[in-house]
Protein backbone atom coordinates (compact mmCIF):
# COMPACT_ATOMS: atom_id res chain seq x y z
CA UNK A 1 0.00 0.00 0.00
CA UNK A 2 1.22 3.22 -1.10
CA UNK A 3 1.22 6.06 1.64
CA UNK A 4 1.73 9.70 1.54
CA UNK A 5 3.95 11.60 3.17
CA UNK A 6 1.80 14.30 4.00
CA UNK A 7 -0.65 13.88 6.73
CA UNK A 8 -4.23 13.70 5.65
CA UNK A 9 -6.92 15.71 7.23
CA UNK A 10 -8.71 13.15 8.35
CA UNK A 11 -5.80 10.85 9.69
CA UNK A 12 -5.69 11.35 13.62
CA UNK A 13 -3.52 8.85 13.82
CA UNK A 14 -0.27 11.06 12.50
CA UNK A 15 -1.92 14.16 13.43
CA UNK A 16 -1.73 13.12 16.99
CA UNK A 17 1.91 12.12 16.40
CA UNK A 18 2.95 15.13 15.01
CA UNK A 19 1.23 17.31 18.15
CA UNK A 20 3.06 14.55 19.88
CA UNK A 21 6.58 15.61 18.86
CA UNK A 22 6.08 19.04 19.39
CA UNK A 23 4.87 18.92 22.45
CA UNK A 24 7.38 16.82 24.01
CA UNK A 25 9.81 19.06 22.47
CA UNK A 26 8.68 22.35 23.88
CA UNK A 27 8.07 20.67 27.18
CA UNK A 28 11.61 19.59 26.79
CA UNK A 29 12.93 23.20 26.29
CA UNK A 30 10.70 24.42 28.93
CA UNK A 31 12.33 22.23 31.47
CA UNK A 32 15.85 22.51 30.40
CA UNK A 33 15.59 26.23 29.81
CA UNK A 34 14.00 26.67 33.52
CA UNK A 35 17.06 24.91 35.21
CA UNK A 36 18.99 27.64 35.62
CA UNK A 37 16.44 29.92 37.93
CA UNK A 38 15.48 26.58 40.00
CA UNK A 39 16.61 26.08 43.45
CA UNK A 40 19.52 23.85 43.90
CA UNK A 41 17.45 21.40 45.80
CA UNK A 42 15.28 20.67 42.93
CA UNK A 43 17.41 21.08 40.04
CA UNK A 44 17.72 17.20 39.30
CA UNK A 45 14.04 16.70 39.76
CA UNK A 46 13.65 19.27 36.54
CA UNK A 47 16.26 18.02 35.16
CA UNK A 48 15.15 14.55 35.41
CA UNK A 49 11.49 15.95 33.86
CA UNK A 50 13.42 17.45 31.10
CA UNK A 51 14.90 13.97 30.47
CA UNK A 52 11.58 12.41 30.24
CA UNK A 53 10.15 14.60 27.65
CA UNK A 54 13.35 14.86 26.02
CA UNK A 55 13.24 11.05 25.56
CA UNK A 56 10.08 11.34 23.96
CA UNK A 57 10.33 13.86 21.89
CA UNK A 58 13.56 11.97 19.99
CA UNK A 59 11.27 8.61 20.30
CA UNK A 60 8.54 10.86 18.76
CA UNK A 61 10.06 12.23 16.15
CA UNK A 62 10.77 8.76 14.69
CA UNK A 63 7.50 6.69 15.33
CA UNK A 64 5.48 9.70 13.55
CA UNK A 65 8.05 9.28 10.76
CA UNK A 66 7.58 5.82 11.19
CA UNK A 67 3.75 5.56 11.35
CA UNK A 68 3.49 8.37 8.67
CA UNK A 69 5.40 6.30 5.82
CA UNK A 70 4.22 3.07 6.73
CA UNK A 71 1.02 3.51 8.12
CA UNK A 72 1.39 0.83 11.04
CA UNK A 73 1.98 1.03 14.43
CA UNK A 74 5.11 1.61 15.87
CA UNK A 75 4.94 -0.83 18.91
CA UNK A 76 8.82 -2.09 19.67
CA UNK A 77 9.86 1.95 19.74
CA UNK A 78 7.09 2.89 22.06
CA UNK A 79 7.75 0.31 24.43
CA UNK A 80 11.29 1.23 24.28
CA UNK A 81 10.46 4.94 24.98
CA UNK A 82 8.30 3.52 28.11
CA UNK A 83 11.03 1.61 29.44
CA UNK A 84 13.61 4.55 29.19
CA UNK A 85 11.26 7.07 30.43
CA UNK A 86 8.87 5.30 33.39
CA UNK A 87 11.97 4.28 35.58
CA UNK A 88 12.92 7.91 35.55
CA UNK A 89 9.16 8.64 36.00
CA UNK A 90 10.08 6.21 39.18
CA UNK A 91 13.42 8.72 40.16
CA UNK A 92 10.95 11.35 40.76
CA UNK A 93 9.04 9.64 43.23
CA UNK A 94 12.40 9.02 45.22
CA UNK A 95 14.06 12.28 44.67
CA UNK A 96 11.39 14.23 46.00
CA UNK A 97 10.29 11.35 49.25
CA UNK A 98 14.36 11.76 49.56
CA UNK A 99 14.72 14.28 52.07
CA UNK A 100 11.65 12.21 54.32
CA UNK A 101 14.40 9.46 54.21
CA UNK A 102 13.45 7.45 51.36
CA UNK A 103 16.30 4.76 50.34
CA UNK A 104 17.42 3.50 47.43
CA UNK A 105 15.52 0.17 47.87
CA UNK A 106 12.45 1.82 47.08
CA UNK A 107 13.34 3.17 44.13
CA UNK A 108 14.64 -0.22 42.98
CA UNK A 109 11.22 -1.73 43.57
CA UNK A 110 9.45 0.89 41.81
CA UNK A 111 11.51 0.44 39.03
CA UNK A 112 11.38 -3.28 39.36
CA UNK A 113 7.80 -3.15 38.43
CA UNK A 114 7.89 -1.02 36.36
CA UNK A 115 9.89 -3.11 33.72
CA UNK A 116 7.77 -6.33 35.15
CA UNK A 117 4.57 -3.79 33.69
CA UNK A 118 5.97 -3.01 30.43
CA UNK A 119 8.32 -5.94 29.22
CA UNK A 120 4.68 -8.49 30.14
CA UNK A 121 3.18 -5.64 28.16
CA UNK A 122 5.37 -6.27 25.37
CA UNK A 123 4.96 -9.78 25.26
CA UNK A 124 0.97 -9.41 24.94
CA UNK A 125 1.23 -6.60 22.39
CA UNK A 126 4.29 -7.95 20.14
CA UNK A 127 5.16 -11.55 21.32
CA UNK A 128 2.37 -13.60 21.97
CA UNK A 129 -0.52 -12.26 20.59
CA UNK A 130 -2.86 -14.94 21.32
CA UNK A 131 -2.28 -14.81 25.10
CA UNK A 132 -2.85 -10.82 25.04
CA UNK A 133 -5.39 -11.24 27.68
CA UNK A 134 -3.10 -12.96 30.23
CA UNK A 135 0.00 -10.96 29.56
CA UNK A 136 -2.01 -7.63 30.05
CA UNK A 137 -3.19 -9.21 33.36
CA UNK A 138 -0.05 -10.10 34.71
CA UNK A 139 1.34 -6.35 33.94
CA UNK A 140 -2.09 -5.02 35.35
CA UNK A 141 -0.77 -6.95 38.47
CA UNK A 142 2.75 -5.01 38.34
CA UNK A 143 0.96 -2.18 37.49
CA UNK A 144 -1.51 -2.27 41.15
CA UNK A 145 1.88 -2.75 43.01
CA UNK A 146 3.37 0.62 41.48
CA UNK A 147 -0.24 2.04 42.66
CA UNK A 148 -0.21 0.31 46.05
CA UNK A 149 3.52 1.85 46.44
CA UNK A 150 2.17 5.21 45.75
CA UNK A 151 -1.29 5.32 47.66
CA UNK A 152 -0.74 3.33 50.82
CA UNK A 153 3.01 1.92 50.69
CA UNK A 154 6.71 3.41 51.09
CA UNK A 155 6.00 6.61 49.03
CA UNK A 156 3.05 7.56 50.50
CA UNK A 157 4.16 7.15 53.88
CA UNK A 158 7.31 8.73 53.66
CA UNK A 159 4.90 11.80 51.80
CA UNK A 160 3.46 11.74 55.30
CA UNK A 161 6.55 12.85 57.00
CA UNK A 162 7.43 15.39 54.02
CA UNK A 163 6.54 19.08 53.37
CA UNK A 164 3.02 19.93 52.41
CA UNK A 165 4.19 20.88 49.39
CA UNK A 166 6.06 17.64 48.83
CA UNK A 167 2.82 16.15 50.18
CA UNK A 168 0.97 17.86 47.39
CA UNK A 169 2.78 17.22 44.87
CA UNK A 170 2.70 13.36 45.67
CA UNK A 171 -1.04 13.30 45.97
CA UNK A 172 -0.88 15.03 42.24
CA UNK A 173 1.25 12.40 41.18
CA UNK A 174 -0.63 9.59 42.45
CA UNK A 175 -3.63 10.71 40.18
CA UNK A 176 -1.22 10.59 37.55
CA UNK A 177 -0.64 7.30 38.70
CA UNK A 178 -4.25 6.32 39.18
CA UNK A 179 -6.21 7.84 36.65
CA UNK A 180 -3.23 9.10 33.78
CA UNK A 181 -1.79 5.66 33.74
CA UNK A 182 -4.98 3.61 33.22
CA UNK A 183 -5.11 5.30 30.03
CA UNK A 184 -2.98 2.70 28.60
CA UNK A 185 -4.37 -0.41 29.54
CA UNK A 186 -7.58 1.01 27.23
CA UNK A 187 -5.22 1.47 24.61
CA UNK A 188 -3.50 -1.77 24.97
CA UNK A 189 -6.78 -3.83 25.06
CA UNK A 190 -8.24 -1.71 21.45
CA UNK A 191 -4.67 -2.89 19.96
CA UNK A 192 -4.92 -6.21 20.95
CA UNK A 193 -8.56 -7.26 20.94
CA UNK A 194 -8.31 -9.57 18.31
CA UNK A 195 -9.72 -12.88 19.22
CA UNK A 196 -9.70 -11.95 23.00
CA UNK A 197 -12.62 -11.31 25.36
CA UNK A 198 -12.42 -7.70 24.35
CA UNK A 199 -12.75 -8.25 21.08
CA UNK A 200 -15.78 -5.76 20.81
CA UNK A 201 -13.35 -3.15 21.36
CA UNK A 202 -11.39 -3.65 18.28
CA UNK A 203 -11.34 -0.90 16.04
CA UNK A 204 -13.69 1.32 18.32
CA UNK A 205 -10.82 3.81 18.15
CA UNK A 206 -7.04 3.74 17.84
CA UNK A 207 -4.42 2.34 20.34
CA UNK A 208 -1.96 5.10 19.19
CA UNK A 209 -4.39 7.77 19.66
CA UNK A 210 -4.96 6.73 23.04
CA UNK A 211 -1.46 5.84 23.85
CA UNK A 212 -0.51 8.99 22.55
CA UNK A 213 -2.63 11.22 24.63
CA UNK A 214 -1.74 8.93 27.63
CA UNK A 215 1.76 10.14 26.64
CA UNK A 216 1.25 13.78 26.52
CA UNK A 217 -0.50 13.84 29.84
CA UNK A 218 1.56 11.61 31.41
CA UNK A 219 5.05 12.78 30.77
CA UNK A 220 3.58 16.86 30.48
CA UNK A 221 1.64 16.36 33.39
CA UNK A 222 3.85 14.81 35.54
CA UNK A 223 7.06 17.18 34.87
CA UNK A 224 4.53 20.14 35.12
CA UNK A 225 3.53 18.96 38.80
CA UNK A 226 7.24 18.23 39.60
CA UNK A 227 8.08 22.21 38.45
CA UNK A 228 4.86 23.20 40.43
CA UNK A 229 6.68 21.62 43.68
CA UNK A 230 9.77 23.21 42.77
CA UNK A 231 8.85 27.00 42.74
CA UNK A 232 6.08 26.61 46.24
CA UNK A 233 7.82 28.49 49.13
CA UNK A 234 8.89 25.60 51.90
C1 LIG B 1 5.46 7.85 29.47
C2 LIG B 1 4.93 6.57 29.47
C3 LIG B 1 4.15 6.02 30.45
C4 LIG B 1 3.76 6.76 31.69
C5 LIG B 1 3.69 4.68 30.22
C6 LIG B 1 2.95 3.97 31.06
C7 LIG B 1 2.50 2.68 30.68
C8 LIG B 1 1.66 1.89 31.39
C9 LIG B 1 1.13 2.28 32.74
C10 LIG B 1 1.27 0.63 30.80
C11 LIG B 1 0.49 -0.30 31.36
C12 LIG B 1 0.01 -1.56 30.80
C13 LIG B 1 -0.88 -2.27 31.59
C14 LIG B 1 -1.24 -1.84 32.98
C15 LIG B 1 -1.56 -3.51 31.12
C16 LIG B 1 -1.46 -3.72 29.64
C17 LIG B 1 -0.09 -3.48 29.13
C18 LIG B 1 0.42 -2.05 29.40
C19 LIG B 1 1.93 -2.16 29.28
C20 LIG B 1 -0.13 -1.13 28.31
Amino acid sequence: MEHSLEIATDNYVAFTFFIGTMAMMAASVFFFFELGNTKTEWRTSILVSGLITFIAAVHYYYMRDYNLSTGKSPIFFRYVDWILTVPLMCVEFYLITKKAGAKIGLLWKLIFASVIMLVTGYFGEAVYKGNAAMWGLISGLAYFYIVYEVWMGDVAKLSKSSSPSVQKAVNSLLKFVVIGWAIYPIGYMIGTADGQWYSFMKDRASMDIVYNIGDAVNKIGFGLVIYALSRSED
